[in-house]
């Protein structure tokens, strides 16, 4: 059994981590048996959620390597046959989810208003320590998520830049779409998992935001909101609803 650290329960979504749900509907989509828990960073080997303990008890980090090992091993998702995630339109696709649309999903989250962080602190707290827990969010994990969204550039943008960017990047990745269901075509594959797990932690978060009005209400982004439906029933881990 494939032990998934990262479990976070928030909106609906058993992860506030984008990167878990990934994971998690990558695992339900290829039906190989697994078990979410809790973070514990202090054993994750890259230092970041999700991690994961393999049968045989090799420990892994990062999503994207544990798919790719996962792969070799069991091999890939439906869609992967049709259009591999290297292909190099569907690569790009996943680095405009996992190095742009992620930072300012982050940024939004975080440091884009004291009512999103508001929500931030909401889902998390029933997972940590009384008191201590909601003070260390606010006053030391809360500065640090700003300076790494800084560190990373999106942070130094105003809340109109971050939604200007991330709207961009869901138009782009939608006009790769197009009227596919999926963007590996008919049948979901591995870069699905991640599109679909990015459009679930802005359509499911609780503070509005410009970014989540557009894909709530952009008619050209139905295409989006459609494969986001559509995902749902395929993870039952992932959207726990
Ligand atoms: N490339 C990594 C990214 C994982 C990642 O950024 N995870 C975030 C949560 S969404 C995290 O653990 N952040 C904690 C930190 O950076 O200290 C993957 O695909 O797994």
């Amino acid at each position: 059994m494939i032990i998934v650290h990262g479990k976070l329960n928030a909106w609906g979504l058993c992860s506030a981590s984008p990167f878990v749900n990934k994971l998690v509907m990558w695992l339900d989509v290829k039906g190989l048996p697994y078990t979410l828990a809790p973070a514990d960073m202090s054993r994750a080997p890259k230092g970041k959620i999700p991690w994961v303990e393999l049968p045989g008890g090799e420990v892994m980090g990062d999503s994207g390597d544990i798919i790719a090992t996962l792969t070799e091993r069991h091999g890939g998702l439906p869609g992967d046959a049709a259009r591999p995630a290297n292909d190099p339109v569907l690569h790009l696709v996943r680095r405009t989810l996992e190095e742009s649309l992620y930072f300012a999903t982050l940024t939004t989250r975080w440091v884009g208003s004291d009512a999103a962080f508001e929500a931030v602190l909401a889902a998390f707290a029933p997972a940590l320590p009384p008191v201590i827990g909601p003070l260390a969010l606010r006053y030391v994990v809360r500065p640090s998520v700003r300076r790494t969204a800084r560190a990373q550039g999106m942070g130094r943008h105003t809340p109109e830049g971050v939604a200007s960017r991330a709207i961009a990047d869901l138009r782009a990745i939608s006009g790769v779409l197009g009227q596919s269901p999926w963007l590996s075509g008919d049948a979901p594959g591995t870069v699905d998992c991640g599109l679909w797990a990015a459009l679930g932690g802005v359509l499911v978060f609780p503070a509005e935001s410009p970014i989540q009005a557009a894909l709530k209400t952009d008619p050209g982004l139905e295409n989006l909101r459609a494969l986001f439906e559509r995902g749902k029933a395929l993870t039952p881990g992932a959207w726990v609803g």
